[in-house]
């Protein structure tokens, strides 16, 4: 989703060449083709998108697979990019890297302040390790490693798997399900008290070509809309855009996560940046991307 949208706003980039491989055509994995494509292309910017991703159920199921897939691929593409004369190196992260009861709105320097948020704290020391990997690049070799932490993302692309999508997707697919099969109600997950905020897609390209301009970025910086919604509202939300008029249950069965992680953006702001795309819009677009991508059959669901 990420790397799709950087390539969307980068094809309005006078003077870019965009070097893309698929999952299936370079596994960010394996240390040695990765090094070989490096070798092979030597780029002189890499924006790193990859990642393991998944949900509050998928990241607290998986803990294994979301650190040492996520670890592996941070590992293999930072070094290579080093070893082959990449100047610049633009990690993203996650504000799930800040502690479960950081001080809100978040603040950069809230990281490793305080226990992690267990639901998903795997991914968090995996992008913590990523994002300290490229500090420690930057101080010792010179480099430009630096890194972005986007708050929740969403927009065309997202994931729809029922289970392992975040949350705002999986609120899309099965509001639009209730709807398509008249149900009187649907179900949400946890007391639907939590807070989150929602960054469109298409604002964190626009503010990762941003960051690659500047001469002298933040080792690393938080891109959010510093606006948040409770969960039960964003139901609301999504049923009103999908038309769905009956009842919001909970199923205080399945985890909350995290109450809040508002992020601070002064920082970001301060260079200039600011968000364009509000939540309401936002979602009315991405709820027109999920039926498009579903009826030409290229919803991804795994
Ligand atoms: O996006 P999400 O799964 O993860 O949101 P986090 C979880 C919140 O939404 C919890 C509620 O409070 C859930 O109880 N929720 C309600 C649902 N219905 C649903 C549903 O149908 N699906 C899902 N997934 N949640 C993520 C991390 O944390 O934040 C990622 O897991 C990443 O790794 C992302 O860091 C930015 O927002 O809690």
């Amino acid at each position: 989703m990420v790397g799709s949208a950087v390539c969307r706003r980068l094809a309005s980039e006078p003077g870019t060449k965009l070097i893309t491989r698929s999952r299936a055509e370079l596994d960010l994995c394996d240390e040695r083709q990765v090094n070989e494509f490096f070798a092979e292309h030597r780029p002189a910017t890499v924006i790193f998108a990859s990642a393991k991703v998944g949900g509050i159920h998928a990241n607290k199921t998986f803990p294994v697979e979301f650190l040492t897939d996520n670890l592996r691929q941070e590992l293999a593409t930072i070094h290579a990019s080093y070893r082959n004369g990449v100047k610049r190196f633009l990690f993203l992260g996650s504000t799930c890297i800040y502690p479960r009861l950081a001080k809100q709105p978040i603040k950069e320097d809230e990281l490793l302040a305080s226990p992690l948020e267990l639901t998903n704290e795997a991914y968090a020391i995996a992008k913590i390790a990523g994002l300290k990997l490229c500090q420690y690049f930057r101080q010792q070799y010179g480099v430009l490693y630096h890194s972005a932490m986007p708050t929740n993302l969403y927009g065309p692309g997202d994931n729809y798997h029922p289970e392992h999508s975040h949350v705002l997707p999986g609120l899309i697919r099965r509001i639009h399900e209730a709807k398509a099969n008249g149900e009187a109600s649907v179900t949400i997950w946890g007391t639907g008290t939590p807070r989150r905020e929602f960054l469109h897609v298409d604002d964190l390209a626009d503010a990762i070509i941003h960051l690659c301009q500047l001469d002298n970025p933040p080792d690393w910086v938080n891109v959010g809309t510093s606006t948040d919604v409770s969960i039960f509202e964003l139901a609301k939300l999504v049923a009103s855009t999908v038309g769905f008029s009956g009842e919001i249950k909970t199923d205080t069965s399945k985890p909350d996560g995290t109450p809040r992680k508002l992020t601070d953006t002064t920082l970001l702001k301060s260079t200039g940046w600011s968000p364009k795309i509000g939540l309401h819009e936002g979602i009315a677009a991405t709820y027109r991307d999920f039926l498009k991508e579903q009826s030409s059959g290229n919803l991804r669901s795994k």
